[in-house]
């Protein structure tokens, strides 16, 4: 769809003015988008945040241990829109490109990631657009987590505007390995091999029996209360 807002991943001319015109507007209509993500994260960081008080009000404990967010900077925006091959217009940003803005929910217990993501798609203006489940089926790597592509809802004094979140829903074992597998993973000047990407797989099974085991110890502490 043409759009007015249509910017190119490049000035389409150099040094006669028109390159800075392109730029400024450019700039500010990327501001807007990328504005309206920021709202979206701060929306969906506080209903976690609601569920988190609720949860330790009714059960005396937090399912929730630690919630981050981000927002996509412009060349790791631009580098994904290459690579799928997405114009880099507003229009084409939004329709296609899911992970503008992004929320990481670290659970304390595998239950625990399912619970808060029931009780999240449960509220009525939140919609479901894809969901990944990679602690059901992990990726080959071992890499697990649960992703969730939502809309919620913006409200503007112009109206209501539905945003995209990713949202990312993982314990505290399954976010200490993905985090050290993405650090060695793109670390500079080296080469992953073979032997590493085995070495993190066997990571990988041990931070879930982890979990599994950990799980197992809360619910028999749980019995031994009731
Ligand atoms: P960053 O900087 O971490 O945000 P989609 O269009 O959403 O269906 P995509 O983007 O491949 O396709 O989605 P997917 O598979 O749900 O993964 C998106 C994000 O999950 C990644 O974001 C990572 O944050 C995380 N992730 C997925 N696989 C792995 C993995 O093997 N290891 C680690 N450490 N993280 C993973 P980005 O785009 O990499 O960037």
């Amino acid at each position: 769809m043409k759009d007015d807002t249509e910017f190119q991943m490049q000035p389409q001319t150099s040094d006669d003015g028109t390159a800075m015109e392109w730029a400024r507007k450019t700039s500010k209509e990327f501001a807007k988008l990328m504005s309206y993500y920021r709202c979206a994260m701060l929306e969906m960081e506080t209903r976690f945040n609601v569920l988190n008080e609720e949860y330790l009000l009714e059960y005396g404990r937090s399912p929730i241990n630690t919630v981050k967010s981000r927002l996509k900077t412009l060349s790791s925006l631009q580098e994904k829109a290459k690579r799928r091959n997405v114009p880099f217009t507003i229009d084409a940003i939004e329709d296609n490109i899911n992970d503008n803005a992004g929320v990481r929910v670290i659970c304390v217990f595998p239950e625990d990631v399912y619970t808060i993501a029931d009780a999240l798609l449960q509220q009525d203006d939140i919609i479901l657009i894809k969901k990944k489940d990679y602690i059901a089926s992990p990726k080959t790597n071992g890499y697990r987590s649960l992703h969730l592509i939502v809309a919620v809802p913006v409200f503007l004094s112009t109206g209501k505007r539905m945003t995209k979140v990713e949202i990312q829903i993982r314990t505290i074992a399954m976010d200490f390995w993905a985090s050290l597998e993405h650090q060695l993973r793109y670390k500079q000047n080296t080469t992953f091999t073979e032997e590493m990407a085995q070495e993190l797989y066997e990571c990988a099974q041990l931070s879930a029996a982890l979990d599994t085991r950990m799980d197992n110890l809360r619910k028999s502490v749980k019995g031994n209360h009731e």
